[in-house]
């Protein structure tokens, strides 16, 4: 059988002018399909001449990977994929508390970190065993790019089968410590394939690429959509409103989370002549508002396409891109819903006792398909938990499927703030808040608001006779979590509403700040 490593696939949708532009980023820097496919190999053959653990049963070594976005950053993905390693992306706003707990949990062989955090992040990685550790840095310099350059720049993919790990993003949870949600070459690539036709890539697209590349929606559906449909791609450092209004003339394709959005429709420079030449903008990873889907599509003249996923499953549901006969009355692009259930994605909903609910009414969401994860690495009772026994994974989210097929999320089961795009789970804050002298206990909810989406914010009581500061406590979490985690208001109080089951009446505290942000 053919090679199942997704780079394989990438790498052969390629166009065939291997000296046309692949990338453009707002620095002015240049790179061809042929740079992309050299440095590749060079960083590949490096990893490769590495002494590390051989892949057994499947379970290929890992690269750790927290680095400032950067091209580089890129190719070092595509790179750990072209080798055989599975790839373990990290947040450049985690601490070291949060990046000790990550390569602990997977020990991985190789690490990469931009020379900055090196001493410290080296010293965690030395310490938990890794024998690799290299920098790479946003101006391209770094040890891990001048020890690639002394390799040749010519590789044969690694040789992998689908089901084989290529990836694990580390997840939060309700309760206890991320866990590593492992995709596959296959669960990767049947979602961009599916994708890629879903979403009607043609030649000539051009992507803005503006999100990070440490999560779901920036490394994979971003990345693996351009490079598969051979689109160039327009390379965003970061996300910058102006600068991507500046760029749709000269693109087709945008995807963001609502944020980005919300900070575009701000700029004047937003109209419908500015956005003419685009294709199609994507949004996802959090909750649109509907406003923003109808101002955006009054000022531009286009409407929206909102889809749904998670770490575990990549993509699971998508409005329509077009009227297509294939998908049968699947032609209105619907604000305030997430679509259809994507071809080969199964997806139901389901009530507290696991039957079946009736269309229009509200359940758990549960998916299954090529796209889903095997499970948590190293995780087997977790694993469990989330599956049903049937094997499909309950999504923790909580939504309705109308008759004609659209799904929407109401709401979710999991204690989850999703700020900005990013996960925040209250019960991590809550633990860090919980073991500072003075502190009793502490609830954090999210509110409503107007350019995250929603905030935490936190309540704490105080131990008997202590005095707390909201400001000192603010810090201190500042100092041990990544800086989206923080809750952007602390509130002192004497005690948690309860109910009599003993338990904190979240919903209480969330109407109470519900207008902190938007009165
Ligand atoms: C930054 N800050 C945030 C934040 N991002 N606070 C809450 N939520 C966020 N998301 C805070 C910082 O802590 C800092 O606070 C201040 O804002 C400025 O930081 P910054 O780094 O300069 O912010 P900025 O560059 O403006 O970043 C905002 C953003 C970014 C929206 C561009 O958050 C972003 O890129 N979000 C995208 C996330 C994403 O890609 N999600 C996909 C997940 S995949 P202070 O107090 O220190 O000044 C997924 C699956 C799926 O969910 O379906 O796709
Ligand atoms: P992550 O674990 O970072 O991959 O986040 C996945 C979660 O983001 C999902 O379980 C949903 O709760 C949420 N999510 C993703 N896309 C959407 C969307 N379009 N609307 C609402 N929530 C979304």
């Amino acid at each position: 059988m053919a090679n199942q490593n997704l780079f394989a696939a990438l790498r052969a949708a390629f166009p065939a002018d291997l000296d046309g532009t692949a990338i453009e980023t707002d620095s002015g820097l240049h790179y061809s399909w042929h740079d992309l496919d050299r440095a590749t190999a060079m960083v590949a053959n490096l990893l490769q001449s590495l002494d590390v653990p051989k892949a057994r049963d499947g379970v290929p070594p890992r690269i750790a990977v927290q680095v400032e976005k950067s091209v580089e950053a890129m190719i070092l993905y595509l790179a750990a994929l072209r080798a055989g390693f599975a790839f373990l992306p990290l947040n450049t706003a985690y601490q070291s508390g949060e990046i000790e707990y990550f390569i602990g949990n997977a020990s991985p062989a190789v690490v990469v970190c931009s020379g900055r955090n090196f001493p410290w992040v080296s010293q965690i990685a030395f310490k938990a065993g890794t024998r690799h550790v290299f920098t790479l840095n946003e101006d391209r310099t770094g040890s891990l790019l001048e020890r690639a350059a002394h390799h040749s720049d010519r590789q044969q993919p690694a040789e992998r089968k689908a089901g084989e790990l290529a990836a694990i993003l580390y997840t939060s949870g309700t309760t206890g410590r991320s866990k590593g949600a492992m995709l596959s070459h296959g669960n990767l690539l049947s979602n961009a394939v599916m994708l890629k036709d879903y979403w009607g890539w043609q030649p000539g697209d051009v992507l803005i690429h503006a999100l990070p590349i440490f999560h779901v929606h920036g490394l994979f559906v971003a990345i693996h959509g351009a490079l598969l449909n051979g689109s160039k791609m327009l390379w965003h450092a970061r996300f910058d409103p102006k600068k991507v209004i500046a760029d749709l003339p000269r693109a087709t394709v945008f995807m963001g989370v609502p944020t980005l959005y919300v900070r575009m429709l701000a700029e004047p420079a937003l109209t419908r002549q500015q956005a003419a030449h685009m294709r199609l903008f994507i949004s996802g990873s959090a909750p649109l508002l509907i406003e923003t889907f109808n101002d955006w599509r009054e000022r531009t003249g286009h409407t929206i396409l909102e889809r749904y996923g998670m770490s575990e499953t990549i993509m699971l549901t998508s409005n329509p891109y077009r009227a297509d006969v294939r998908y049968e009355n699947q032609s209105e692009r619907r604000g305030g819903t997430v679509g259809f259930p994507l071809p080969g994605v199964g997806v139901r909903v389901r009530g507290d006792d696991g039957a079946a609910v009736p269309a229009g009414e509200i359940g758990g969401i549960q998916v299954s398909g090529p796209n889903v994860f095997s499970g948590y690495w190293q995780m087997p009772e977790k694993t469990k938990e989330e599956f049903t026994a049937d094997g499909w994974f309950k999504t923790g989210d909580v939504g309705q499927q109308d008759a004609r097929g659209y799904v929407t999320i109401v709401g979710r089961s999991k204690d989850l703030i999703i700020s900005g795009g990013y996960n925040v789970y209250p019960a991590e804050i809550e633990g860090v808040l919980n073991d500072m002298p003075g502190v009793a206990e502490s609830a954090i909810v999210g509110v409503p608001h107007p350019d995250f989406g929603e905030v935490g914010v936190a309540v704490v009581i105080p131990r008997p006779g202590a005095t707390l500061e909201p400001e000192r406590l603010i810090d201190e979490l500042k100092a041990r979590l990544a800086n989206f985690k923080i809750p952007k208001r602390c509130f002192i109080a004497a005690e948690l509403p309860r109910n009599t089951m003993g338990k904190v009446q979240k919903n209480l505290l969330r109407d109470q700040y519900q207008d902190l942000f938007t009165a």
